[in-house]
């Protein structure tokens, strides 16, 4: 059924959204996008604003991964729009559905120099799936219409469109079909049989889940076909939680020793990018499923790519009934390495160490973290630890900034997630310096009544930064921040509240106070700035 609609371009805009399930918008405000508003205002989409454009898409793309369906950030002309473009690019890095309305100067003077006249479409284009103007009111339904399907056909991705002050204030007509008509696509089912025929006869096989798997809703399907080839699993992104921790097949802290000994791994949703050490796992071969065809690697061959829906891939594995090598030994060693790796992490989730060390933070927070508790992590060593010392329980209850790694993602991040789940704990844990991209929207979701729960490691330092530089010159310089700085007092100025914690036996106390405050609570926790998460790549 299609229903034919009549407004001005605002109203065109968000009515062929609504089939998508697109119920709110992030924005901070310019007149370019008035009508936008103005439908919104009269229809039932939600309307939340915030105090820099990167936390408008940040937050759209929060809730395009969380709830795998469109987020929408409106953005005024010009600056609106350039002001939004490494969060962009996060959503593209991220393969998030994610559709950015910017508004655009009249067309019907381009070139006369009106206020913020600029052609974002180019600037837009390298960061996005698509990147256009809408240049006719009779063409707005149908251009949102194309964006929606495109950012959610896999592989998914950002969405730019601008729409002319001209084109937006006047009135046209456009039609809107009931539902999204997304075809799943169908992979090549030889290179899925090849793929199962690997995975069975393998001695040590490996899966890697990544955001892809949670993205394609194909969670479930992974369990099955993990637990019928008896595989090992590891996860990264959102990919993590797709397993809870406490399932036979769940690896964490064996992943070394996993990706070693393996002889087959399989790489599902995720790209073989610097995360997985580019895909070069020595003898293992390497078989690399993906969402859509253009997801394959070219800088290695893997034995078989299969490309196409993750949910048919993954529910193929699970059906394979060729003989199958049994797998026991293997899981059972590595079951060895993650217990051993568990027993030793204890003395650093409970280190009473002054100043604090990051680890006893996340001691602290597993104690109180309900298990569809959503985390979220922005800053450098101390996202790290969160990585390591956090286990999801739940799948899409982690988020992180990906492979674009762009500080700055925590407020839009924590406010999606609260719009999302309204009831559930939203916790950041935030960089120090990282504090610094996006503090001020705490201003946003205190006053539009937001509460969430931000844990600062406070070192002092650009961290992640601070020492690699020592490692690499013996010196360091740009890396210092004010040591004890109260970024809980920042907090309270907008609208929240909060405290700093400086001895190890008040953290606990601190982040109860901080889940039952209902109101954006920071707890200002004084860490070790000695401290340096071990890695062995120094760049970051
Ligand atoms: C937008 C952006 N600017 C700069 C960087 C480079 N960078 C990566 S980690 C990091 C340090 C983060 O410091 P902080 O948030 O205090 O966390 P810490 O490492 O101290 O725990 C920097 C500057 C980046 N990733 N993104
Ligand atoms: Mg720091």
């Amino acid at each position: 059924m299609t229903e034919s609609i009549e407004g001005h371009g605002g109203q065109l805009a968000l009515a062929a959204l609504k089939p998508f399930g697109v119920k709110e918008l992030f924005t901070l405000s310019g007149g370019h996008v008035f009508p936008i508003y103005d439908a919104a205002h009269h229809g039932d989409v939600r309307i939340v604003d915030v105090r820099h454009e990167q936390s408008a898409v940040f937050a759209a793309e929060a809730v395009a991964k969380l709830q795998r369906r469109p987020g929408l950030a409106v953005l005024t002309a010009g600056p609106g729009v350039t002001n939004g473009v490494s969060a962009i690019t996060s959503a593209h890095f991220n393969g998030a559905p994610v559709i950015v309305l910017g508004g655009r100067a009249p067309q019907f003077r381009w070139g006369a120099g009106s206020l913020q006249e600029i052609d974002h479409v180019p600037i837009m284009a390298s960061v996005t799936k698509k990147a256009a103007t809408v240049t006719a009111t009779d063409d707005v339904a149908g251009a949102l219409r194309d964006a929606a399907i495109t950012a959610l056909s896999p592989h998914r991705g950002p969405v730019f469109l601008d729409l002319p002050l001209d084109v937006i204030f006047s009135t046209g007509s456009g039609a809107v079909p009931a539902g999204t008509g997304i075809t799943p696509i169908e992979p090549d089912p030889a290179d899925v049989a090849k793929a199962a025929a690997l995975l069975a006869a393998a001695a040590r096989p490996v899966i890697i889940a990544g955001s892809d798997v949670y993205a394609g809703d194909a969670v479930a399907a992974l369990r099955e076909a993990a637990e019928t080839l008896r595989i090992p699993v590891i996860a990264n992104g959102m990919g993590r939680g797709s397993l809870p921790p406490e399932h036979p097949l769940c690896f964490a802290r064996a992943r070394r020793a996993a990706l070693r000994g393996a002889d087959v791994i399989a790489v599902v949703g995720t790209p073989l990018d610097f995360r997985l050490g580019f895909g070069e796992f020595g003898e293992a071969q390497v078989v690399h499923i993906v969402d859509a065809p253009g997801q394959r690697a070219t800088h290695i061959t893997p034995a078989v790519s299969p490309a196409g829906d993750l949910r048919l891939i993954l529910s193929s594995l699970a059906n394979y009934t060729g003989t199958r090598a049994n797998h026991d030994d293997w899981v059972a060693e590595l079951r060895v390495v993650e217990d051993a790796g568990r027993a030793a992490e204890a003395k650093e989730l409970s280190a009473g160490t002054d100043p604090i060390k990051p680890s006893r933070i996340y001691g602290e927070l597993r104690q109180v973290l309900d298990r569809d508790a959503v985390t979220i992590g922005d800053g450098g060593d101390f996202v790290s630890y969160a990585g390591k010392y956090l286990e999801p329980a739940m799948p899409g209850t982690w988020l992180d900034p990906g492979p674009y790694g762009c500080l700055g993602t925590g407020m839009g991040y924590a406010m999606g997630a609260r719009i999302t789940y309204p009831d559930r704990q939203i916790c950041v844990l935030l960089g120090d310096g990282a504090a610094g991209f996006s503090l001020m929207d705490v201003e946003s979701l205190a006053r539009q009544k937001l509460p969430v729960v931000i844990v600062v490691g406070n070192n002092g330092i650009w961290g992640l930064e601070k020492h690699p530089m020592q490692a690499m010159y013996g010196y360091d310089v740009a890396a210092e921040l004010q040591p004890g700085l109260r970024y809980d007092a920042v907090v309270e100025a907008l609208g929240g509240a909060g405290e700093t914690v400086e001895k190890a036996a008040d953290l606990g106390g601190a982040l109860r106070r901080a889940f039952d405050a209902g109101v954006p609570y920071l707890v200002n926790v004084l860490t070790d700035p000695t401290d340096a998460y071990p890695r062995s790549s120094n760049l970051a």
